[in-house]
């Protein structure tokens, strides 16, 4: 087969965002959008991508299969000898970290939005992740950028056939300008199945699930809200672990616009995984999943809610129940900024190092690389271990079931009995969705000029009889520990002098328009059993105030809380 060389001009917006490129679907159907933005990955790689393999696969969103053919024959074009394509397009991102590093390969493409919509009139997106299975670190999304400023060509075998490609297992392969260009088209879960088989103690997850003569059976109701964990959760609930696929498990076929849902874990967008544990108070456990499947959110009996940062922190205090961790040892552990510090107090406690690292998943990946990392976490519902190198949101929940298991206790207790122990880190989060990027530019501005003024710290706020005093205010930057690269500008934080802290930061994954995100983080020692929307509720009124959000933005009340 012979290659081309087709003429192209750059697109000015294919900027990487928190976890790759994330655009409507209309916006990749542009001639040339896709070729050019994957034909960048490509000579972003530079020397190592001769001969090299790459995995590729996401969600099964809306538009993976073309962009699946077009990376096909641009990659056969580029001398790529090799592709590890998940079945019909499908790989949870978990699963694309897996593999890369188990099959030791150079990298992989993985497309998908992860929670945002899909289908023809919302989002696509492409991610490329590194070597160890992590997401690019920014020196490569800020390359792969610069080079699509300039793009005057890419390369692509138009006679290959890729027609139904992806549809069958096995291996092809082609002659491209007379060297040997495979595909392989592999099972979507089975490697990822057999690590999770290592990692935990499948025997007794399931005397959990099924119950024994000791005990009843721990009825859980998983929620893959039609995205990609659904062909995870068949293979690994249903016929490993021995749940029902009736009662146990839902939406778990995936659906390549997500049923028009937003297949987002959270209180808001998995409404009706809540409404199913609220109505049903047979079920001891509830899980749901994002679209591509690295995120989650855990509820107990009654959809009793853990917040993702409390969530880590449990976790931390109980890793030593999973045959991985007793296996490996347990390193350091991890949070983002904005997450809330509780399993900071686990980490104190058992004198493990704790990181704090700016949002998204690959600020992880130096320091797992390095040693000194096993579990890290987010506030907006990620997780994860040095298994891989992304969020888990399967890894998270069979975390949870393992540490339930070993305990014998349900969710709320478990969590109950970690703040009589260690006191509790009330936190939420505001998104005000889809602001206009001018009025949202300037709610930033503003606060930046607010903590440039040296009278800021050591001001007093009052709100709700509570009053909170300023006790240091930045922009977040990062040095990191490995290889000492740095990371400006993470996020406006304004901390209190008793451990309080209120955080704003754009989001860097929409579509359109601009989302602004406040973090609101308060911690109390005795009084644990508050709901947390009204011990909060001095200090939203504090963030909301300082950030004039009212002024900038018109809006009233947030799009999500979680
Ligand atoms: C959001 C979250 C961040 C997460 C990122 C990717 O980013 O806040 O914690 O790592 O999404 O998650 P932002 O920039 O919108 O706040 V996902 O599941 O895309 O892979
Ligand atoms: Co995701």
């Amino acid at each position: 087969l012979e290659s081309v060389i087709v003429p192209t001009t750059p697109f000015d917006d294919q900027k990487p965002g928190t976890s790759g490129l994330r655009k409507k679907v209309k916006v990749f159907m542009q001639k040339n959008y896709t070729e050019n933005f994957v034909q960048c990955i490509l000579d972003a790689l530079g020397e190592k991508l001769k001969g090299s393999t790459l995995v590729v696969g996401g969600d099964g969103r809306y538009f993976s299969k073309p962009a699946i053919n077009t990376i096909i024959r641009i990659a056969s074009a580029n001398e790529v000898s090799k592709l590890i394509i998940g079945q019909l397009g499908i790989l949870s991102t978990p699963a694309v970290s897996a593999l890369i590093r188990q099959e030791k390969v150079l990298g992989g493409i993985v497309l998908t939005a992860s929670h945002n919509p899909g289908g023809i009139r919302n989002d696509f997106g492409i991610k490329y992740n590194i070597e160890n299975g992590g997401p690019a670190p920014d020196q490569i999304t800020n390359t792969i950028y610069e080079l699509t400023k300039k793009i005057t060509q890419y390369k692509t075998t138009p006679s290959l056939e890729t027609d139904r490609i992806i549809d069958v297992l096995g291996t092809r392969t082609f002659n491209v300008e007379g060297r040997t260009f495979t595909v392989e088209i592999i099972d979507s879960s089975k490697e990822y199945v057999a690590l999770m088989k290592n990692i935990f103690d499948f025997h007794k997850l399931r005397a959990l699930i099924r119950g024994t003569d000791k005990r009843p059976a721990f009825h859980i109701l998983l929620d893959s809200m039609n995205g990609v964990t659904g062909v995870y959760v068949r293979n690994i609930f249903v016929e490993e672990l021995g749940a029902s696929p009736d009662n146990n498990v839902r939406r778990v076929v995936p659906l390549d616009n997500f049923g028009e849902i937003h297949p987002d874990p959270n209180l808001t967008y998995a409404k009706d995984l809540v409404n199913a544990l609220k109505a049903d108070s047979s079920y001891d456990f509830g899980a749901a999943f994002d679209g591509d499947g690295d995120r989650n959110m855990i509820l107990g009996k009654n959809a009793f809610f853990v917040t993702p940062s409390d969530s880590l922190a449990v976790l931390a205090n109980n890793l030593e129940c999973i045959p991985y961790f007793k296996k490996n040892g347990i390193n350091g552990f991890a949070r983002s900024m904005p997450t809330a510090a509780a399993v900071d107090r686990v980490a104190a406690k058992l004198g493990k190092e704790i990181f704090e690292v700016p949002t998204g998943w690959k600020y992880f990946g130096n320091l797992m690389d390095a040693g000194r990392l096993s579990l890290c976490g987010e506030e907006s519902f990620g997780t994860g271990s040095n298994h891989i190198r992304e969020k888990d949101g399967l890894w998270a929940v069979l975390a949870w079931l393992s540490i339930i298991e070993h305990k014998n206790m349900g969710v709320e207790d478990i969590l109950k009995e970690h703040w009589k122990l260690y006191g509790r880190n009330y936190f939420t989060r505001y998104d005000y969705e889809e602001c206009e990027t001018e009025s949202a530019n300037q709610l930033m501005q503003h606060l930046e000029a607010l903590i440039a003024d040296g009278s800021f710290v050591g001001k007093s706020f009052c709100s709700g009889g509570k009053s909170y005093t300023v006790a240091k205010a930045d922009n977040f930057s990062y040095v990191d520990p490995i290889d000492n690269s740095v990371a400006n500008n993470q996020g406006i934080r304004i901390l209190f002098d008793d451990g309080s802290r209120l955080i704003y930061r754009l989001s860097g994954t929409g579509s359109s328009g601009a989302t602004i995100r406040i973090y609101i983080e308060c911690y109390e020692k005795e009084d644990v059993l508050t709901d947390a929307q009204i011990m909060l509720k001095p200090l939203v009124n504090i963030g909301l105030e300082i950030s004039q959000l009212k002024k900038f933005t018109g809006r009233e009340e947030p799009t999500v809380i979680t």
